[in-house]
């Protein structure tokens, strides 16, 4: 950890009400004074005051708010500093700079959360979770990131940690009896204990995991079908809005169409497509061509065919959600597997967004469930289930004890990594290298 006082601009770019300038370190409250051109540091913790700030030739810059936090309660669980003026991009630059020639030093990405780390304010997973906040694209994920900034998440791994602890203890114990004063029973009931407490609630993170990296990480989904079945009616009603043109004239759509909605609190980037057809127009032809690729990329694929028409029925190429539009206009059972719905008349469209999140893995999680969020996180889990299987399979073979533990302490670490405990400096350094500037 750098030994310095750092400061930046806390608030985006660009204009706004408030701009905020963020410091944090030991020298925190005297550059703060010599920016106020105060004579001493003399600020009363928590408490707003409104102080004046000046370059160094004593011209006025900016007044705004300023809060001195003393260690250990601030953010960062150092001196901390904020400054609170108008949101003016030119004024918080010059005030930054004249902090810079006070002796601060300018924040790395996430520098602030990850001091906040490294005097132990809050755990790894937090700090993601910090990150996870501030980028969430739907409510539901913006109150999933919270609760992991609560440290709900932290807390089931640190609880699995321990049982963890405790069942490598008494292998471990065990290792200095004789084999045949040991019962029978001991390991088989230490096995049951091992899968109960730790390996369930492992995979049941885990299994959590596709929709919690889905609501951060959102989804693309392509519609494709013949021309003139109604996908471009779709897309406008997914989207809540007249976004693209609709038309009788089969071969409306050419290019590709996106827009951003969301499903059951999964962001979505829907895809519109040209209807798939033989042309002789080229033009029409490049459509398909970009339609088909389009359906390849995407995570999730809608097929829409027409009731009235069933040579638009057949559908060769990949899809997740069989659709049977226009049932207003056709009295038919539509085959097997086909979700009949009227875009027109707003039949099944609910039931169809239903299905839709279910595909992009709303399914077995409730909205209560804590969620895996993070691939880091997924696969230090993964990693974890692996290392106690593999223990669990030597332990009923009554292979030798001691690698049973080993492998046990290793899927702790392997827990560890989540919330930054043991040799982390390089897992630090990824998970703040998406951070920004100020945060
Ligand atoms: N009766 C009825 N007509 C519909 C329904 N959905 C769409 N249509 C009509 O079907 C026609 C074609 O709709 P589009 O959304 O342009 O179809 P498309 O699949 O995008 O067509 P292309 O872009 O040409 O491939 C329009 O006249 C729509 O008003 C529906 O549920 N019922
Ligand atoms: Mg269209």
């Amino acid at each position: 950890m750098r030994d310095t006082t750092i400061a930046a601009i806390a608030t985006p770019p660009g204009r706004g009400g408030v701009g905020m300038i963020r410091i944090s370190g030991a020298g925190s409250a005297r550059v703060a004074a010599d920016l106020c051109r105060f004579s001493e540091p003399d600020f009363t913790p928590r408490q707003a005051r409104l102080s004046r700030w000046f370059d160094a030739g004593g011209e006025l810059l900016d007044a705004g708010i300023l809060i001195y936090f003393p260690a250990p309660n601030s953010y960062t669980g150092e001196d901390v500093v904020e400054l609170q003026g108008h949101g003016s991009p030119v004024l918080l630059q010059a005030i930054l700079e004249r902090l810079f020639e006070l002796g601060c030093e300018p924040a790395e990405p996430g520098e602030f959360t990850r001091r906040a780390v490294e005097h132990n304010k809050i755990d790894l997973s937090q700090a993601e979770a910090v990150a996870a906040c501030i980028d969430a694209a739907t409510l539901r994920a913006g109150k999933q990131a919270q609760r992991q900034l609560q440290g709900e998440f932290g807390l089931m791994i640190e609880t699995l940690m321990q049982d963890l602890t405790g069942l490598v203890a008494h292998v471990e114990a065990s290792l200095d009896f004789p084999e045949e004063e040991i019962p029978d029973l001991y390991f088989s009931r230490l096995a049951e204990r091992m899968r109960g407490q730790v390996l369930e609630p492992i995979r049941r993170l885990l299994a959590s995991a596709r929709l919690g990296e889905r609501l951060f990480d959102g989804a693309v989904v392509a519609i494709i079908g013949a021309p003139n079945v109604g996908k471009s009616s779709l897309l406008n009603l997914l989207a809540g809005r007249e976004r693209a043109i609709v038309s009788d004239i089969p071969g409306t759509t050419r290019d590709i169409l996106e827009v951003d909605f969301e499903v059951h609190g999964i962001p979505v980037r829907l895809a519109d497509t040209a209807g798939l057809r033989d042309s002789s127009d080229e033009i029409e032809r490049e459509g398909v061509r970009r339609a088909t690729r389009a359906a390849e990329e995407a995570d999730a694929v809608i097929f829409v065919a027409d009731a009235s028409r069933p040579e638009t029925w057949t559908h060769r190429g990949r899809a997740d959600l069989y659709l049977m539009n226009k049932i207003d206009k056709a009295d038919i059972e539509p085959p097997a597997g086909f979700l009949p719905v009227s875009v027109r008349e707003r039949n099944g469209v609910d039931l169809l967004r239903d299905r839709l999140a279910g595909i992009l893995g709303d399914l077995d999680v409730s909205g209560e469930d804590v969620l895996v969020t993070r691939e880091r996180h997924r696969q230090a889990l993964g990693q974890a289930a692996e290392l106690i299987e593999n223990g669990l399979r030597r332990l009923t073979g009554e292979e030798e004890l001691d690698l049973v533990a080993m492998d046990w302490r290793r899927a702790w670490s392997s827990l560890g990594g989540i919330l930054g405990i043991g040799d982390v400096e390089h897992i630090l350094d990824r998970v703040f290298s998406d951070f920004c500037i100020g945060k």
